[in-house]
């Protein structure tokens, strides 16, 4: 702990990458720190129903193709969250509302949206249509289906036609995590801030498989 402000709760890790990340940055820039994640990385996904805690407007938009993808997508939603960057989540189908999933990518932009993350299962087609109707970078994760695993989803966002591109990650889960990520490192090409707090997490992470017990 090196600042007023960066004493947080006795049950944090002094690994946190939130903590040590904020509280590196206090005494530098003034900003505050506030609470963390309550036990060790990533606890966050252990309590669904927490309150999102980022403020402000909107850089990465979560759009999925069914309520039924938020189980694994909401991985990526609290890792932005932790990051306090603040998403806006949307469940819109290609398929089943196209005129509102185009609506949607179309005003991305214009929403301030500076990354689009879309996750679909089976016929996957929501991350190349976001894709085709904004510039921004589109990050899709193929959702795993039932009866092919998420290679239909996999191949389905993964071969889109030259001109058009999508980003795309691991099926799942890891995707979710991952797309995240590469978000970050993407508004982290012009925020500091954000540049320190993923150079935090990875280093947090790293110490963490290091200093693993195995039985
Ligand atoms: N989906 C919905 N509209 C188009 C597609 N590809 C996908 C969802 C979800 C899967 O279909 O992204 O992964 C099953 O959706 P549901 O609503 O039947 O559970």
């Amino acid at each position: 702990m090196n600042g007023a402000g960066c004493a947080g709760p006795s049950s944090l890790p002094a690994a946190g990458w939130w903590l040590s990340f904020h509280c590196s940055l206090a005494p530098k820039t003034g900003v505050e720190a506030r609470a963390g994640p309550a036990t060790a990385w990533p606890a966050v996904t252990e309590k669904p129903s927490a309150p999102f805690t980022a403020t402000g407007r909107p850089l990465v938009g979560i759009v999925m193709g069914s309520t039924s993808d938020w189980p694994v997508m909401e991985a990526a939603a609290r890792l932005l969250d932790e990051f306090g960057i603040a998403t806006e989540r949307r469940a819109l189908s290609a398929h089943r509302t196209p005129d509102a999933a185009l609506d949607w990518g179309r005003g991305a932009g214009g929403r301030g949206l500076k990354v689009i993350i879309a996750a679909a299962g089976g016929a996957a087609h929501l991350a190349g249509v976001m894709a085709a109707v904004t510039p921004l970078p589109v990050l899709g994760v193929p959702m795993e289906s039932a009866a092919l695993k998420g290679m239909d989803s996999l191949l389905s966002m993964v071969q889109m036609p030259g001109g058009i591109p999508v980003a795309t990650f691991a099926i799942g889960k890891p995707g979710a995590i991952n797309a995240a990520l590469f978000a970050v490192a993407t508004l982290a090409l012009s925020d500091e801030r954000l540049r320190l707090a993923l150079d935090a997490y990875r280093a947090a992470q790293t110490k963490k498989v290091l200093e693993a017990q195995l039985p």
